[in-house]
């Protein structure tokens, strides 16, 4: 196999941790988990489920903040490490030149990608129901609302970094008004980013048989990392349990030029919820990634994921090795 080219800035200054000394983990947790607290605002119930990208030398990001009141909002929050947060008491507001779609139900979920010249959020907007919330931004200040990608009911929008075949791509998962056990991820393009079709089914929940943690619904976490082997895609799963849902995450292969054919998907989780940190808050069992980032000089790996709906932490890999991880136990044949 000829040498992995990873396409992407490198990041010198990735937030990162060796590999545990014995440890045979693909992916192993930080030892400092979790990095954002529940109560870090003055009103928050919770923070997790959130993005972050490089931005001027440190890192921006986009957070789910559930006040207590118990309302999802979305914050904005900088950092020059990515570990320390300094994360906006104030809610985040998009402006949108149709007061219909612009107008905040709820906002959840954030994930985002920087292409061409902007920084685009995508997340799961309340509108009659959850559909996917699109707005760009060029300095983490002013954020401005498109029309939204989908009908209800949609979540986890993971928009890809550049256009493939000359158009913006996205990863979304059509479902219903609440936690019904299913849930596909599927494939749509756009030329101008309002107007979204050419739909293609990519994966459905494993056969309980052959991967019971992604066989109940599954959904794309991390914006797609390009490499010469394919989009190295992350994706929650989720098992249903006798006492419950549990959220798992795990990796897929994704073909470069068509996406929604799947060369690779890996059998066995990478991060399950097991730390008391992701077993024990508001929602128990939940490990929920929604951002990566990705040094491509050294293929070194940092997911930030949700726990328990409660708190945010770190994980980290190798790509190289993630990547014949997804090979080696594939289960789509
Ligand atoms: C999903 C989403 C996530 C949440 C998860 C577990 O459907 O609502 O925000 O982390 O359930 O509660």
């Amino acid at each position: 196999m000829s040498e992995l080219k990873i396409v992407g800035a490198a990041l010198p200054n990735i937030p990162w941790e060796e590999r545990p000394a014995g440890s045979n983990e693909v992916m192993w947790r930080y030892s400092a988990n979790p990095i954002i607290k529940r109560n870090q605002l003055p009103d928050s119930n919770s923070i997790f489920n959130s993005a972050v990208v490089p931005f001027r030398g440190g890192f921006a990001g986009v957070f789910r903040c559930d006040d207590r009141n118990r309302r999802m909002a979305l914050h904005v929050g900088f950092s020059k490490d990515g570990i320390n947060w300094d994360i906006k008491p104030e809610v985040l507001r998009f402006s949108c030149d149709d007061t219909e779609i612009g107008q905040w139900v709820y906002g959840y979920d954030p994930r985002v990608t920087f292409i061409e010249d902007r920084y685009w959020v995508s997340w799961c907007n309340g509108y009659h129901g959850p559909t996917i919330g699109l707005a760009w931004t060029k300095d983490f200040e002013s954020f401005h609302q498109v029309e939204n990608a989908f009908l209800p009911y949609n979540r986890n929008g993971v928009l890809f970094p550049r256009k493939i075949g000359g158009r913006y791509a996205m990863l979304s998962r059509p479902s219903d008004t609440g936690h019904t056990a299913f849930g596909d991820i599927f494939y749509s393009e756009s030329p101008d980013m309002e107007f979204w079709g050419r739909h293609r089914h990519v994966m459905q929940p494993a056969p309980f048989e052959v991967s019971a943690w992604q066989c109940m619904k599954i959904g794309a976490g991390p914006i797609p990392i390009e490499t010469s082997e394919g989009w190295l895609l992350f994706h929650h799963g989720v098992l249903r349990s006798c006492n419950g849902y549990v959220y798992s995450f795990g990796s897929a292969l994704l073909d470069l030029d068509e996406p929604w054919k799947v060369i690779a998907r890996s059998g066995p989780y990478l991060i399950s919820p097991q730390t008391p940190y992701e077993c024990v808050g508001d929602v128990p069992n939940v490990a929920f990634p929604c951002a990566a980032l990705c040094d491509s000089a050294t293929g070194r790996l940092a997911i930030y994921y949700g726990c328990a709906d409660t708190v945010t932490s770190l994980a980290f890999g190798r790509v190289s090795e993630i990547i014949d991880f997804t090979r080696n136990t594939n289960i789509e044949k």
